[in-house]
This record gives C-alpha cells, sequence and structure tokens, in this order.
C-alpha cells in the first residue's frame, strides 16, 4: 500500500492507494465490518528531526474493523514493517515502570515453568534487552530478535545476544540449528504487530521445545473499550485481541491456551501462554475471560458502534478543556511522547497553538518532533526549568509514577490533565 504524503501543513488531495484487508488475518472469512476511522494519520514512532520536516510525511489511513466470525479487531490497512520497525525510537527500558514489569515477568516464568539452568528462552521483538537481561540474571540462556538494529545494538551492549531480524520461519530453523530448540518463546508487544500471523505461529512452534511454552503479552480489548483507550490505536498495533480469537488461532497450529493473566500495563494487557495439549489442563482463568467478552458483547457490532460514538464525544471534551484553558492565558505541554499520544494528537488536532512542547525520558525522541502536529520532544529537565501551569499526561499509563515523581510540581500549583477515558483536571 502506498502511503498518502503530505507536504508540510497541507493535506494531500490524492487518493492513497490502500491496501485494505479483505479478510479477517485469524480465520480468515470476508466478514470484517468498519466502525471506527482515526482518519489518515502518521505513523506513531516516526518523531521527526528538523531536516526530516521539511520533507512531505507518510500518512496512511487508521481505520478500525471487528470480525464477526472469531472477533478480532483489527486494521484494515496494512503498513510494510520496514517502515517502522527498521529505526525505532521506543526504548523498553526507558520508563522504570517496565524495567519493574519486565523482571516480574522473568521471575513468573520460572517460577510457573521451572526451566533448566542454560535453558533457552528466545524473546521476539527484544527492544534493548530488558527483559532478557532479567532472564539471563536467573540462570536462562538468552536470545533476542529484534529487526531494529539501533535498539539491538543497546541490547548487544547489555550482554544480551540479538539478532537482528524480522522473526519468521527461516529465523525459527536458524535458532535451532544454532542453538537448539526454545523452553520459551517470549512475544510481549509484538504478537499484535504481526500481520501474518499464521507464519508467525508457525514459526513459533517449530522453535519451541516439546515441552515449551509460547507467552505473549498484548493489550486487552476488553480494557481498550472500557476504558476508551482509543489513542492505543496506531499503524503498529494490527490486532486488538481478546482471548476467544487467540484461542482459535493457537488450536489451529496444536497449540492451547493454557492460562491467562490480567496485567496493568499499557492500559490493560493479558498475558497468555499456549502449549502444546499434552501441557496441565487450561486454567479456569480461560474460559472466565472468553465467558467475559460473550457477556460483554465482544462478539457485536453494536459494542465496538457505540465505542466509536463514546471515542468522538471524549475527542470533543479534551479539546474543550483545552482550549478553555489556553483561553485563560495558561501554558500547557504534553507529559511523555508515547506512541500512542500521537494518535490522541492527531486525531484531536492538537498541536503548536495548545501545547508548547512535549517531554521525554528517551534520549533517542529528544531533540525530534511528533508526528503530524511537529511538537518538539524535548527533555524531562525543560519541565522542571519551566514549571509549566498544566502538563496533558500522554502517558497516561505511567500515572501513577509520574504523579509521584512530579509531587513537587502538584505541590507548587501545577496540575496534571488526564486525557482518558474523561478529560479532567487532577
Ligand atoms: O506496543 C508498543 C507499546 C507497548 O510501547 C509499541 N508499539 C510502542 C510503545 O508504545 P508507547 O510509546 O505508547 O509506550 P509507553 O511505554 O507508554 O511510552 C511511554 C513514553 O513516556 C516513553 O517514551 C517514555 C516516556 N516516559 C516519560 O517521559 N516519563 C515514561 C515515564 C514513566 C516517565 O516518567
Amino acid at each position: 500500500m502506498m502511503p498518502s504524503t503530505r507536504a508540510p501543513g497541507r493535506r494531500s488531495n490524492r487518493k492513497s492507494n490502500r491496501g485494505v484487508l479483505s479478510r479477517c488475518r485469524i480465520c480468515g472469512c470476508q466478514t470484517l465490518e468498519k466502525f471506527l476511522s482515526l482518519g489518515p494519520s502518521p505513523l506513531a514512532n516516526n518523531f521527526l528531526t528538523a531536516e526530516q520536516l521539511r520533507r512531505p510525511e507518510p500518512y496512511f489511513p487508521l481505520d478500525v474493523c471487528f470480525c464477526t466470525t472469531c472477533w478480532l479487531v483489527q486494521l484494515a490497512d496494512v503498513v510494510p514493517p520496514e517502515a517502522m520497525f527498521t529505526e525505532y525510537l521506543y526504548l523498553t527500558g526507558a520508563s522504570q515502570p517496565m524495567r519493574l514489569h519486565f523482571a516480574g515477568l522473568a521471575a513468573d516464568l520460572v517460577e510457573r515453568f521451572s526451566p533448566p539452568r542454560g535453558g533457552l528462552i528466545v524473546d521476539i521483538g527484544s527492544n534493548d534487552g530488558t527483559f532478557l537481561e532479567q532472564a539471563q540474571a536467573h540462570g536462562l540462556r538468552g536470545l533476542g530478535v529484534e529487526p531494529a538494529a539501533n535498539v539491538g545494538a543497546v541490547a548487544q551492549g547489555r550482554g544480551v545476544e540479538t539478532f537482528t531480524a524480522f522473526f519468521n520461519m527461516e529465523v525459527a530453523e536458524r535458532i535451532v540449528r544454532e542453538k537448539g530448540p526454545a523452553r520459551a518463546v517470549v512475544a510481549t508487544n509484538v504478537f499484535a504487530h504481526v500481520h501474518d500471523l499464521d507464519g508467525f505461529t508457525a514459526a513459533v512452534v517449530r522453535l519451541l521445545a516439546e515441552d515449551g511454552v509460547f507467552v505473549i503479552e498484548v493489550p486487552y480489548v476488553v480494557d481498550m473499550l472500557d476504558r476508551l483507550e482509543f489513542d492505543t490505536i496506531y499503524h503498529e498495533h494490527l490486532s486488538y485481541f481478546g482471548v476467544r480469537p487467540l484461542s482459535l488461532l493457537f488450536e489451529r497450529f496444536g497449540l492451547q491456551v493454557t492460562h491467562v493473566s490480567r496485567l496493568k500495563v499499557h492500559g490493560g494487557s493479558i498475558r497468555v501462554y499456549a502449549q502444546r495439549p499434552r501441557a496441565p489442563a487450561p486454567s479456569r482463568a480461560v474460559s472466565e475471560l472468553v465467558a467475559k467478552e460473550t457477556a460483554q458483547g465482544f462478539g457485536t457490532l453494536d459494542t465496538y458502534e457505540r465505542f466509536a460514538q463514546r471515542v468522538k464525544a471524549l475527542r470533543d471534551e479534551l479539546v474543550g478543556l483545552l482550549r478553555q484553558l489556553k483561553a485563560q492565558g495558561a501554558r500547557i505541554v504534553g507529559y511523555g511522547a508515547p506512541a500512542k499520544g500521537n494518535t490522541l494528537l492527531n486525531f484531536c488536532k492538537i498541536g503548536t497553538e495548545i501545547l508548547d512542547y512535549v517531554i521525554d525520558t528517551t534520549p533517542f525522541k529528544h531533540g525530534r518532533y511528533t508526528p503530524g502536529v511537529h511538537l518538539p520532544v524535548l527533555p524531562e529537565t525543560r519541565f522542571q526549568a519551566d514549571r509549566p501551569d498544566y502538563a496533558l499526561l500522554l502517558a497516561w499509563n505511567y500515572a501513577e509514577e509520574i504523579l509521584k515523581k512530579e509531587g513537587v510540581y502538584r505541590a507548587q500549583g501545577g496540575k496534571f490533565i488526564m486525557p482518558i477515558p474523561h478529560p479532567a483536571v487532577i
């Protein structure tokens, strides 16, 4: 699919050549119903350099569909992964809460599956090695597979061996040949990014030891709808999973979902364990979540159409609040430059007329500009020096940690604006 590009400041009037999905990426049925369009959008992690600001910026349609057969929520348009994941500006380790989270995952795996010391654990989409560093501390043999060489280099610098590649059957065969089968294959915030789920899952099965476990973490569609987390919708996230469609996919490849844990990270995620059927019988959590999805209407189009209406109402409410504060002369900045923040800013058309800049802890992002609305990304030190009147909490998923960290700012009268699920000054 060719992107529609926009010269700075002007809408492109060329209809983009859309590679629109005609079949569901899990069940293959032609029963996709579009329920939300966030409009042509820039790539959420495509933070621009000053030089790139002068060039046309790629925009792609951002339309969300629901499969009435298997219930998978998914994007209609597929952006080539090379355009998004070859140079990557998101670092897992840039957020202390994520470092703690992945220490917990490593401990959970060891406690739940007791892999032998030296057992191979492969992390697909291993980013900067934050998770594998923890797994290696438990005596496991870690191997990362990461397509973005820039973040893979950070992992290598931490002593985490990393293959620079997109995971596929060829990579799985290479790992088995060179390292042996894996006791555990982990894919956190990756599985939702994959278009060819069949090819990916077949390659995981090829890589797994007979009694191995496949563990994924993905944002949970129930949390996305319940908490109006529309900003987690962007081109990297092709699928928005429930347990039911995941189970249907894995069963096709001889894997059974044996346990599911609900997590707070990224606005609400699920950690899904899948093993070959000889593993222990599925836990009650699996059937309970499928029953919950059914009871809450996640199998009916009306549920998603109501979500779309609530998203538009939220946009109008947030923009109204920001404009009111601005009209009172307030100085407002964005706090955090997450990918999700760019969906929110571009869908709500919040730009330099409202926010002076955004701050972020990720060195890769400093000195760049947010995609679409082109807000400058500055280090945290600028926030501490400026003490703006308000901070729009774009990284709302870390609200607890951030509000605690900025206790002095708040004690001195600074206020945060929570954008979702209901815009509020806190
Ligand atoms: O799937 C993905 C999710 C899991 O991670 C990837 N597609 C991309 C990324 O999405 P994101 O950028 O929305 O993730 P985060 O972890 O919500 O991003 C938070 C941003 O906020 C980071 O750039 C770090 C920054 N931050 C900050 O500036 N101050 C974070 C904390 C905790 C802080 O105190």
